[in-house]
């Protein structure tokens, strides 16, 4: 196996989604079904927050999770747990600036799909000459889905850091909605992550089919 190219990389973030059974009201596989039934492009099981699954449910749900992904076709990807990650066969792990260190975790993952996320030019250069095939930048909008994030750095960031150099895939990250999506993609991004438009939408298949059609 070697290494995701970018072009391959790119049309896998096109859209993102990413949640854990905290993020949903219905059971997190019925919504990831429809999700991957609307179009998502790649998934990432992301279990954080209060009342989090711990241990076996944790390992269980993960299984179960992936091999919907393995059915639909598209990447598994797991937040900031490589132990999970290679246990459960993820097509890659994607990991933050305050996880694991980016030259460990590539090294443990050989040529998994590893996503980092970046909210300054410096951060996006390290994480690239470290082993990242992808970088994920935000919150581009105020988001309620994370406590912990930067500043909120815009749409346009991702232009920035184009006009600096950094032509690696791109997802942008953080409020993203089915209104202001299309900033998103104007704004150079290879790719929309969402938590709450897919997984607090009435319609999950429908909120994905939309989040796709912007492209
Ligand atoms: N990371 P929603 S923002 C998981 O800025 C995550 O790095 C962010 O959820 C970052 O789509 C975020 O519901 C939450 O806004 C995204």
């Amino acid at each position: 196996m070697a290494r995701i190219s970018s072009s391959k990389m790119r049309e896998h973030l096109k859209v993102y989604f990413i949640a854990g059974s905290t993020n949903v009201s219905d059971p997190l596989p019925e919504v990831l079904q429809k999700a991957i039934d609307g179009g998502i492009t790649i998934f990432q099981y992301r279990e954080k927050g209060d009342g989090a699954l711990t241990g076996e449910a944790y390992v269980t749900l993960g299984k179960e999770l992936k091999e919907l992904c393995n059915k639909g076709g598209i990447p598994f990807i797991v937040n900031d747990d490589v132990e999970l990650a290679l246990a459960l066969g993820a097509d890659g792990v994607h990991i933050g600036q305050e996880d694991d260190n980016v030259l460990d975790v590539r090294q443990k993952i050989g040529d998994r799909i590893l996503g980092v996320s970046a909210h300054t030019l410096e951060e996006a250069r390290k994480a690239l000459q470290d082993g990242a095939d992808y970088l994920g930048v935000g919150p581009v909008f105020p988001t309620s889905s994370k406590n912990d994030t930067r500043e909120v750095c815009g749409p346009q960031f991702v232009a920035t850091l184009r006009g600096q150099g950094i032509d690696a895939p791109i997802v942008a990250i953080g409020g993203i909605s089915i209104t202001n999506a299309r900033e998103v993609v104007e704004g150079k991004a290879d790719g929309l992550s969402v938590i709450s438009a897919i997984s607090q939408a009435g319609d999950p298949r429908e909120a994905a089919k939309q989040l796709k059609e912007v492209w």
